[in-house]
């Protein structure tokens, strides 16, 4: 049975994380709102229509059977094995979540640079915090974690140029997706970042040529990042760190 992705159509979002893994290996799987009435079936699920135990507080989830996942990195620690998209040993996958919870860390923040006050607030009217929030967004937090996944990448005993282990694992895919949202929200801000972060630029050259991620990227399935997702480009939030 095919697996179903939930998540809000018409971005890239947080599903996004998720899709790449799926794509990677060509799994056959439903991206729910992107068909028909997906939207009122993933709303049942977050309503509790179908018991305490299927009824995630956010997408995306995923749907596997009679099991429902929530949160991006609950699902590709799922996921991952199924895929062959981690390693094995225990101390491998312990090791690839924990770098995934990391990039959940991440993307709240990124998430925080547009929306620094409430997520239900239009952005226009939080600006000027959005301004000082994405300032030290770029001064401080962005050479934290980059700098951080790219010493991980550096320090991996396998030297293979990957977060976890000799192969790709879904915590490399969830890293190229980092390594493209940021140039796309902050052209400016992230011009140096093949200098500042060469491990992490590497991953993200080497998954962007993977043959099934190469063909995802071309397809219809891959909508554009836009001002709606979660790396969203608005120029005057895309600052020289000061
Ligand atoms: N920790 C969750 C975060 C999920 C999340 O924040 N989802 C967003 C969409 S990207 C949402 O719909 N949030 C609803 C809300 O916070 O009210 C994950 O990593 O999946």
């Amino acid at each position: 049975m095919a697996y179903e992705l939930y998540y809000w159509d018409g971005i890239q979002g947080r599903g996004e994380f998720v899709r790449l893994a799926l794509e990677e290996v060509r799994a056959d799987y439903l991206d729910v709102t992107r068909d028909g009435q997906g939207m009122q079936r993933m709303l049942d699920y977050m309503r509790g229509r179908h018991g305490y135990d299927h009824m995630p507080f956010a997408p995306p989830f995923l749907r596997d059977g009679d099991i429902v996942v929530p949160h991006v990195a609950n699902i590709l620690h799922y996921l991952g094995p199924k895929l062959g998209l981690v390693p094995k040993d225990e101390k491998s996958r312990i090791l690839a979540h924990g770098l995934q919870l990391t990039i959940t860390d991440f993307v709240a923040e990124v998430h925080d640079t547009h929306h620094p006050i409430s997520t239900d607030d239009y952005y226009e009217d939080q600006k000027d915090e959005a301004k000082a929030r994405s300032r030290a967004f770029l001064k401080h937090r962005v050479p934290k974690f980059m700098g951080y996944f790219d010493r991980i990448i550096g320090a991996n005993p396998a030297k293979g140029g990957h977060a976890v282990g000799g192969g790709l694992s879904y915590v490399d895919l969830s890293l190229f997706q980092l390594a493209e949202g940021l140039s796309y929200a902050f052209p400016r801000a992230t011009e140096n970042f093949a200098k500042d972060y060469p491990h992490v630029a590497k991953v993200r050259d080497m998954v962007r040529k993977r043959p099934n991620i190469e063909a995802y990227l071309t397809s219809k399935r891959r909508l554009a990042f836009n001002e709606s997702g979660i790396f969203r480009h608005y120029p005057e939030l895309d600052q020289d760190p000061a």
